[in-house]
């Protein structure tokens, strides 16, 4: 019998693959392609036009590596803004942090809530309360996240953008525009960060992306981390607003978390570029 896989094709023909036992969920939306499929070793795996979001066993090197750095550098993060994350994996880990009393998610693509609501195994019973408004700390906007940060009122302590990459549909939210209005609706300390993409086959949306934001936050840094079913190391842009050094964290509060990929006592880690980057950037 001959064996199947998903592969996902990087530029240059880079891929990354996995053995795959059968597909057991696909739709277009008005948005994209979902599918999801039963891999032989990690679990369900979630694609979104072609690219993968993540594998169940493993999506938190990606999830945690998104939202503890920037939760344990911002001294009290009480109000959490989530740009797209529609699987509830990065809202769940939000919620883990004791000090928030409320979090945001605005998903463009109701697909991919249902879609993670009926057949992954990450964040269901979240996705659940959200959708039956049940969850005390946490609301779901079913909208786009650009046209949201330009019209709410509100103020946020962190945002995080949790999108598809800064290539189609994604790109909107890697343009100083967008950044601008973030910058504008982040309390006068804050922390925002997103995911940048391939650190290797995507260096030059990486570059473009840390410029823009170094015309528009008081500071910008750069991280990278390997994370499972992407083409690693991936790379996350943090933009500062105020008083906040996001060069420490508080290890006593990372302790609580448990966490399993993210280590906040080798937070210096992150910082490890490969060199040409570095030179660039
Ligand atoms: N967000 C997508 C990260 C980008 C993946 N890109 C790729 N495979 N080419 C992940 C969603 C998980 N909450």
């Amino acid at each position: 019998e001959k064996e199947r896989a998903f592969i996902e094709w990087y530029p240059r023909g880079y891929g990354v693959g996995f053995k795959v036992k059968q597909r057991i969920f696909e739709t277009q939306t008005e948005y994209q392609r979902i599918e999801i499929y039963e891999t032989e070793g990690f679990g369900k795996l979630l694609i979104l036009d072609g690219t993968v979001q993540l594998v169940e066993i493993g999506e938190e090197s990606y999830h945690e590596a998104l939202v503890h750095p920037v939760m344990l550098a911002h001294p009290n993060p009480r109000r959490v803004l989530v740009i797209g994350g529609g699987d509830g994996g990065t809202l769940r880990e939000v919620l883990r942090h004791k000090t928030v009393e409320k979090a945001t998610m605005v998903e463009i693509d109701e697909g991919v809530v249902e879609a993670s609501y009926l057949y992954l195994d990450v964040a269901s019973e979240l996705l659940d309360r959200l959708i039956k408004k049940e969850e005390p700390r946490g609301e779901l906007i079913i909208g786009d996240g650009v046209r949201y940060l330009k019209e709410t009122d509100e103020r946020f302590d962190v945002i995080i953008v949790d999108s598809t990459d800064p290539v189609g549909p994604a790109k909107l939210l890697f343009s100083e525009g967008f950044y601008r209005s973030a910058y504008e609706k982040l309390n006068e300390r804050g922390l925002y960060i997103t995911q940048a993409g391939s650190v290797y086959l995507f260096t030059n949306e990486l570059l473009d992306a840390y410029r823009a934001m170094k015309k528009v936050f008081d500071r910008v840094y750069y991280f990278s981390f390997p994370v499972i079913g992407y083409a690693s190391p991936w790379s996350f842009l943090v933009g500062v607003k105020g008083d906040i050094d996001f060069g420490k964290v508080d290890v006593e509060r990372g302790r609580g978390l448990e966490l399993y990929y993210y280590d906040p006592e080798r937070h210096g880690t992150l910082f490890q570029m490969p060199k040409y980057v570095r030179d660039l950037l």
